[in-house]
């Protein structure tokens, strides 16, 4: 299952207690104060696994509380500083503060990590306390409490291209002509529901990742069909590929719709790097003349492979000249 929305409360530990405790040894008979510091609480530490795909996880454990820091002794010894609690989450994931509506971290590297809360300090013992004028304190530290906050997790897929395209366009057939990705292909639209990430190699070594969303109709900004719930998914990527069937009645307006339906979801749609793809080239004799200012527009059939390599050749100069 795919999930990328959910929301999630995470404590970190309170520090421990420090100690009120004196020397107690033979031949001594008035020790002085030997309490020692309350151990450190816990983190809440939020960390990118590159390998997770999806909040799937965290859906079904809602709640995180590391544990709280140890008690001080006697003898001066410090309490157990307590474990920190590692969450892992998938490239892409945004941490939203629930009440402030804060981004409150954007986990888009491949390692990157934060300690979403720390873990309260530990008191001070009484040893710490002893002083020329007041050589036997008899009062100690409470630890800081630890800190809790309700937090949304939000993801936003990672990929370098995304394709757009109406439902039944061919997209997830694309992708899984170009990549190891193996989506679920059928005639009829709606059968992608979740978005597919592809890696599509080139070169000897180089790749670059394709997401597939599930097709998007006229209306989708205002929540239409599927296509909304999955558009920030297109927020990162660096090249939109458009994919039209290319037996369609108005390929011109039919981009302009889908166009539409990303700009009104967010205006950073419009300074993206595009190409245009008409889709199922093989069922037509007819090749359409197009042609839009500064859009390159190819044809493609992904069934018998034509034009699967001029693709990815202009997807890769988009990719290298706005690198
Ligand atoms: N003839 C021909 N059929 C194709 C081609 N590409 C896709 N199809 C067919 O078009 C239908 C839809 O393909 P999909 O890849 O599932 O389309 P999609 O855009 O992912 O559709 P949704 O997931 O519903 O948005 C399937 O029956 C495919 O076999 C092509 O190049 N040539
Ligand atoms: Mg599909």
């Amino acid at each position: 299952m795919f999930v990328d929305w959910t929301k999630v409360s995470i404590k970190s530990g309170n520090g421990g207690k420090g100690c009120v405790a004196f020397r107690r040894e033979k031949h001594v008979p008035k020790g002085g104060p030997s309490g020692g510091d309350g151990g450190q609480g816990g983190d809440v530490i939020l960390k990118v696994d590159p390998n997770l795909f999806t909040l799937k996880d965290l859906k079904y454990h809602k709640s995180y509380k590391a544990k709280n820091g140890g008690p001080g002794q006697g003898a001066r010894k410090r309490g157990l500083d307590a474990e920190s609690i590692i969450i892992k989450v998938p490239p892409g994931t945004v941490i939203i503060d629930e009440e402030t509506n804060q981004v409150l971290a954007d986990l888009t590297e491949q390692t990157s990590s934060v300690i979403i809360v720390a873990g309260g300090k530990g008191g001070h013992g009484n040893a710490t306390f002893a002083t020329s004028t007041n050589r036997a304190p008899r009062y100690c530290e409470l630890g800081i409490p630890g800190e809790e906050k309700h937090l949304i997790f939000e993801l936003k897929v990672i990929s370098d291209v995304g394709l757009v395209g109406f439902p039944n366009a061919g997209k997830s057939t694309l992708i899984s002509k170009i990549s190891a990705a193996k989506p679920k292909i059928a005639d009829y639209p709606f059968t992608t529901l979740t978005p597919n990430l592809g890696i599509v190699k080139y070169g000897s070594y180089r790749s670059f990742v394709m997401a597939d969303i599930p097709g998007l109709i006229e209306g989708a900004h205002q929540g239409k069909g599927l296509g909304h719930r999955f558009l920030r998914h297109l927020e990162r990527t660096r090249v939109l590929v458009f994919i039209i069937d290319i037996s369609s009645d108005d390929i011109i307006e039919q981009y302009q719709t889908l166009n539409s339906e990303l700009e009104q979801h967010s205006p950073m749609f419009k300074i993206k790097p595009r190409l245009i793809v008409l889709s199922k080239a093989d069922l037509t004799t007819e090749m359409p003349e197009l042609s839009i200012p500064d859009i390159d527009i190819i044809s493609i059939s992904a069934i018998n492979g034509d034009g699967l390599e001029l693709l990815i050749k202009k997807i890769v100069q988009i990719l290298e000249s706005n690198a």
